[in-house]
C-alpha cells in the first residue's frame, strides 16, 4: 500500500473496506444506536457547541480528554467490537477506544488539530472508517503550508501513523454542498 504522504509521516487509504451493502447496513445502525450528544467547549471565555455531534466508546481505562475535559468511554457495543476487531485484523496494531463523529449536513464540521494528545503516545496509529456522505478531509503541512486533499468515501478506511501528527493538521471543512449525514469513527489507543 502507498504512502499518500511526500514526507513527514504516514496516510493511507484503503478505498472501500467495506463494501457498499455492508456499509449501508453499518451506517443505518450506528446512526440509530449510538449515543449521539452535542459536546460543548470553552472557547475565548464562553461554551459554545461543537459543530457535530459525537460519542465515545471504549474499554474502562481508557479515560481522555478533551478540551480539558476527562471523558469516561461508554461500554462497546456489540456491533463497535466487531468492526474493530476487522480494522485490527488488518492493520498492525489494536486499540481501546474509538471517538465517533456524526456530521449531520455540510454545515457540521470538524477544525484544523493534530491528534497529538500525549495520551496517543508518540506517533500513534489512528484508524479512520468513514460512512455515508463523502467530505473532503484537507491536511495542511505545519511549516511548508503544502496542503493535501483526500476524499473519505462510503466504507473507505484511512490509517495515520509515523510522524504525521508532528507535522501535519488536518481538518473537515464546512461545505455547502452535502445535505446528508456522514459519520466517522476514529480507532485510538489510549495509553
Ligand atoms: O471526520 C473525520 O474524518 C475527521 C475526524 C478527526 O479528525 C478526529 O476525530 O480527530
Ligand atoms: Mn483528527
Amino acid at each position: 500500500m502507498k504512502n499518500l504522504l511526500p514526507s513527514d509521516g504516514e496516510l493511507y487509504l484503503f478505498k472501500q473496506f467495506y463494501p457498499k451493502i455492508e456499509a449501508n447496513l453499518i451506517f443505518n445502525s450506528l446512526l440509530n444506536s449510538l449515543a449521539w450528544q452535542q459536546e460543548q467547549i470553552f472557547l475565548y471565555g464562553r461554551w459554545v457547541k461543537v459543530p457535530r455531534l459525537m460519542c465515545w466508546y471504549g474499554d474502562e481505562n481508557a479515560q481522555y480528554q478533551y478540551s480539558g475535559v476527562s471523558h469516561q468511554p461508554q461500554p462497546w457495543t456489540q456491533e463497535l467490537l466487531t468492526v474493530k476487531h476487522k480494522v485490527e485484523e488488518n492493520l498492525p496494531c489494536t486499540f481501546n477506544s474509538v471517538m465517533a463523529n456524526l456530521y449531520r449536513n455540510g454545515s457540521d464540521s470538524m477544525g484544523c488539530h493534530a491528534d497529538d494528545e500525549k495520551e496517543l503516545g508518540d506517533n500513534p496509529f489512528i484508524a479512520s472508517l468513514s460512512f455515508g456522505e463523502p467530505r473532503l478531509l484537507k491536511f495542511r503541512h505545519k511549516k511548508s503550508k503544502q496542503v493535501m486533499d483526500i476524499v473519505l468515501g462510503h466504507g473507505d478506511l484511512l490509517l495515520m501513523a509515523g510522524e504525521i501528527q508532528h507535522y501535519w493538521k488536518h481538518e473537515l471543512p464546512k461545505t455547502k454542498k452535502i445535505k446528508n449525514e456522514r459519520i466517522n469513527l476514529t480507532f485510538r489507543r489510549i495509553m
